[in-house]
């Protein structure tokens, strides 16, 4: 029997003890229950996922790893920690996993800081360009401690791989990140390592957007590319908040006098960045390993590539300026610069109707990312809630309803029709009855 108190049992506890906030939680599992999610970089977690945070492997505090801590008390949690790594080395067949990173972004910080000193040059993807925070955004930690260099994509949305040559040959970069937040095409890995080893520079693959398509061989594995492949485990994955570091077949090549470079980074993790892990969570890691070896995670892969490429040429159908005019992943990036409505006023007028998608900045633009000129949208979601491509069509057709009908005042001001507003949530609640975000 699995020692954990039972969702019903926690939440009348939770209810009793706390009205308010139990009331505010079960307002959000009902929002979510009636919207469609089509936030790119979000999931649904498996139910046992949750199952596994929902357990007493929350009082576990320690620090090191299994068979090398240094508290007393973790018989189990240490062979749930092993169970989470062989899990994690099989899934994206690695020779090194480490499962502690507390996110996707911590995972790079820690690879970063691990691997690198203070000043040091790293070469990432510009956030506009579909970059991430940790890849060397000017308002990150990154930024403050290291040079950043960045590249960006072609007038077509393509990454340059010149281009990219050029930039690392001329700036000679410690690291490079490939990998991205918002671009919906194929990343050739295998380029960025011949560019990272002209110049002798590490390749750090961050893969969190599209670890699930890496996962089911969708798409190119970066793990013997990369020196190092880092993800989210909430995002592709269907997991708990946190993230993994990989390495592949480059996991014993020598960083420092003696140290290989899983040495490092197992260090780097702990004792140089995090403390404690967050023992469920990394039971919850565990859980989603195992479903991604499954048949079932295989065709709802199938069924989330399937998704973006309806949805992508629907809303060309439709006369959206889809980025790169389609997608090889989860995402659909679309420029709303030619439909006069910012990011912000579609993204706004959308979730009255309870669609949830989010604005993004594109590559030249000129709005800030409060306000931005596109919208990225992602199927991880639905395919996980089981519709189907005629479903998909309808919600294009819901989109364009919407967005056709909202009428802008400013960047941050619109107005949409109350007649379509009430058709469209009507709709989409008929959609989110039909297919169910858990079945209970
Ligand atoms: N990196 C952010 C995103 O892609 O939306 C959060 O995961």
């Amino acid at each position: 029997m699995i020692n954990y108190i039972s969702q019903q049992q926690s939440s009348c506890l939770l209810e009793s003890e706390d009205p308010l906030l139990s009331s505010l939680i079960n307002k959000e599992s009902k929002r979510q229950k009636n919207a469609l999610s089509m936030v790119a970089s979000a999931s649904v977690a498996l139910p046992s996922v949750i199952a596994c945070e929902n357990t007493t492997l929350i009082n576990v505090t320690t620090e090191g790893y299994p068979n090398s801590r240094y508290h007393g008390g973790c018989r189990f949690v240490d062979q749930i920690e092993e169970l989470a790594v062989e899990r994690a080395k099989s899934a994206f067949s690695a020779k090194y996993a480490n499962v502690q990173p507390h996110s996707g972004s911590s995972s790079n910080e820690i690879v970063i800081f691990g691997l690198l000193n203070p000043g040091d040059r790293i070469l990432g993807m510009d956030i506009c360009s579909g970059g991430h925070l940790t890849h060397g955004a000017p308002v990150s930690a990154i930024a403050k401690y290291f040079e950043v260099y960045s590249y960006g994509v072609d007038p077509k949305g393509y990454i340059d791989y010149e281009q990219i040559e050029d930039i690392a040959l001329h700036c000679k970069p410690k690291l490079i990140i490939c990998g991205a937040s918002s671009y919906p095409r194929k990343i050739d890995f295998a380029k960025f390592r011949k560019i990272a080893d002209k110049i002798n520079a590490f390749l750090l693959a961050d893969i969190s957007h599209i670890a699930g398509l890496v996962a089911s061989g969708l798409h190119m594995s970066p793990i013997d590319h990369a020196h190092i492949t880092t993800t989210s485990t909430y995002k592709q994955l269907y997991g708990p908040r946190g993230g993994l570091i990989l390495c592949g077949k480059d996991y014993d090549i020598c960083v420092e006098k003696n140290v290989t470079l899983s040495q490092k980074l197992q260090k780097a993790v702990f004792p140089f960045y995090q403390g404690t892990p967050i023992l469920n969570a990394i039971a919850g890691k565990a859980r989603a390993l195992d479903f991604v070896n499954s048949k079932e995670f295989a065709l709802l892969m199938k069924n989330v590539i399937l998704h973006s490429n309806t949805l992508a040429n629907n809303l060309i159908e439709l006369g959206y300026n889809v980025i790169t005019q389609g997608t090889d992943n989860h995402m659909v990036l679309v420029n709303l610069l030619d439909r006069g409505i910012t990011g912000y006023c579609a993204e706004k007028s959308l979730e009255e109707c309870n669609i949830i998608v989010n604005r993004n900045r594109i590559a030249g633009d000129n709005k800030s990312s409060m306000i931005a000129s596109g919208l990225r949208f992602g199927t991880n979601s639905l395919a996980f809630r089981g519709l189907g491509q005629p479903e998909l069509k309808q919600c294009t057709e819901i989109i364009n309803e919407i967005l056709t009908h909202t009428t802008v005042i400013s960047d941050t001001q619109f107005r949409l029709d109350e007649n379509i507003k009430n058709k469209a949530v009507n709709q989409v609640k008929a959609l989110c009855d039909q297919f169910p975000l858990y079945h209970v």
